[in-house]
């Protein structure tokens, strides 16, 4: 008996070292707009994430994790291929944009690996999904409530119930349907939590009772940052009575509200006229305005996210049940960040770290130690090939970003981490006004280059300015920083092939 017991042990070896090992499968969840400010496991003053964290504490927690390009559908496809805006050819979310599917992606190379791929959810590239051995998706931004879904033969099907809950079904009836011979990588792709806000019913009300502290830095006056004084994305200016915060919304119309079942209806009736009655107190006094504004966007931000953390919970429950946790990794992301009023602001856009900065927790039993912190740079460019190298397949050089599954392994790296982050955003002017920029961020410092409305420079010392209020750029003892970080940007620019960034920089 022992000796079988040996030589099963040196089979599982060898089949071990020559990379036999059964392939892990790969579920990655990526939301929308959901922001480590709240997220528990990132420490969130505002609420609990239980699901969110479980992932964080039975696997990974990164501290620093970015996105090059802060807006939906580009990060979507970095995403897909590792690669640049400028290189994967999409750059905005603007109308015209058509996402080439042609090209390699991270699903193409996992299915050359045997894997069965599907992606589940919000989309928003445009043009169809290639790739996948199934998928459905949301149109465009999709709907909370009776949302649509495109379907592989490109019908669009109504479907009942709450989107967040119907994306989990639909996820969890692909896993049951899927062919258990062969690993699968499954991508969720979660509308929460998205402008405007719609809180699933159960979920309505659940933060009444809390008041939420207001950012420090809400009443910027945007001194010395012409970019950040000429946005359209404030809680103050921006934010629409009527459709964000759901006073007066017009339950008739075919739009988003319109989609509410006669019984959601008379929910959402019921609930927004306690908050519409708040709303005429306040409504002449400018300063409570702005004030009751940030309260209700916190409250049916939370409140949407709630039902998201509790679909992960979903997921993981699956996962359990089914016994397919040990072997399956699970990815937690957004597409970035977002502003929970810091700045005065909700949206993203900004090489700010609210909206540069991006959840990313991760789960892999048996590789990854439970209660991990990765305090390393990561950027959405590495998970396409971090993807692929725990599942041990090749990565194509021609891929931007880096394997961050050797940041796991103990030995030292043969080559060192990134040092420094490189950031392109575009769209302008449409929605938000917010000017196109580039930039570098190191540990300490940030540089961001404006161009198109206005050409200017800001820097910021990550360290003694955590709120990013204080543009430096024209302080004197600074100078041989900035002299530096130029030094680098220009170095990341070339490396990334970035050559409209490269014709912008050489041109002042
Ligand atoms: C919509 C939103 C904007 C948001 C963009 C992009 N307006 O246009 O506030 O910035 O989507 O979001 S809304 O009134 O239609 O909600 S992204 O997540 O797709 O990039
Ligand atoms: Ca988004």
């Amino acid at each position: 008996m022992k000796k079988l017991i040996l030589l099963f042990l040196i089979a599982f070896q060898t089949a071990t070292s020559i990379g036999q090992i059964k392939k892990p499968n790969i579920i990655v969840i990526l939301s929308d707009d959901h922001t480590q400010q709240a997220i528990s496991a990132f420490g969130s003053r505002l609420m609990q994430t239980p699901n969110i964290d479980r992932i964080a504490n039975e696997g990974a927690l990164f501290n620093n994790s970015f996105v090059t390009n802060s807006i939906c559908a580009p990060s979507r496809a970095v995403f897909l291929t590792g690669k640049y805006s400028h290189l994967n050819g999409l750059r905005d979310n603007s109308p015209k944009r058509n996402f080439n599917g042609s090209q390699q992606q991270v699903q193409k190379l996992l299915h050359e690996q045997q894997y069965q791929t599907a992606w589940i959810g919000k989309w928003h590239l445009q043009s169809y999904p290639q790739g996948f051995d199934f998928w459905k998706v949301l149109p465009e931004q999709g709907n909370y409530y009776q949302p649509d879904f495109v379907t592989m033969n490109h019908d669009t099907v109504r479907t009942t119930g709450y989107v967040t809950n119907v994306i989990s079904d639909f996820s969890i009836d692909w896993l049951n349907k899927r062919d258990t011979s062969n690993p699968f990588f499954l991508v969720i792709g979660e509308k929460a939590t998205h402008r405007n806000w719609m809180p699933a019913i159960e979920d309505l009300g659940s933060f009444d009772n809390q008041t939420f502290p207001m950012p420090e830095n809400f009443w910027d006056d945007y001194t010395n940052r012409t970019a950040a004084s000429l946005q359209d994305m404030t809680v103050n200016k921006t934010m629409v009575i009527k459709d964000d915060l759901k006073i007066g919304a017009d339950y008739n119309l075919k739009g988003m509200f319109g989609r509410l079942s006669a019984s959601e209806k008379q929910a959402y009736e019921k609930y927004y006229a306690t908050i519409a009655k708040e709303y005429a107190q306040i409504k002449n006094d400018s300063i409570a305005l702005i004030k009751w504004k940030y309260q209700r966007y916190l409250k049916d931000y939370l409140s949407t996210a709630k039902s998201l953390d509790r679909n992960i919970g979903r997921i993981l429950n699956y996962l359990d049940s089914t016994k397919l946790d040990k072997n399956t990794i699970v990815i937690y992301t957004s597409d970035q960040g977002f502003y929970m009023g810091e700045h005065g602001w909700f949206d993203k856009r900004f090489m700010y770290e609210e909206s540069l900065r991006t959840p990313l927790v991760m789960r892999y039993p048996g590789m990854i130690k439970a209660g991990t912190k990765i305090n390393e740079m990561v950027v959405n460019i590495d998970l396409a090939p971090s993807l692929l190298g725990f599942a041990n397949s090749p990565i194509p050089t021609d891929i931007q970003g880096k394997n961050f599954k050797t940041l796991f392994e103990k030995k030292p790296l043969i080559i060192p981490w990134r040092k420094s982050i490189y950031y392109h955003y575009y769209e302008y002017p449409q929605p938000h006004q917010v000017a196109p920029h580039f930039g570098v961020r190191t540990e300490k410092y940030k540089l961001i280059r404006f161009y198109g409305p206005h050409n200017d420079w800001e820097l910021f010392d990550l360290t003694n300015d955590k709120t990013e209020m204080h543009n430096l750029i024209s302080v004197k003892k600074y100078q041989p920083i900035i002299l530096q970080l130029k030094k680098e940007l220009k170095d990341l620019i070339i490396q990334f092939k970035d050559t409209e960034a490269l014709t912008i920089l050489e041109s002042q």
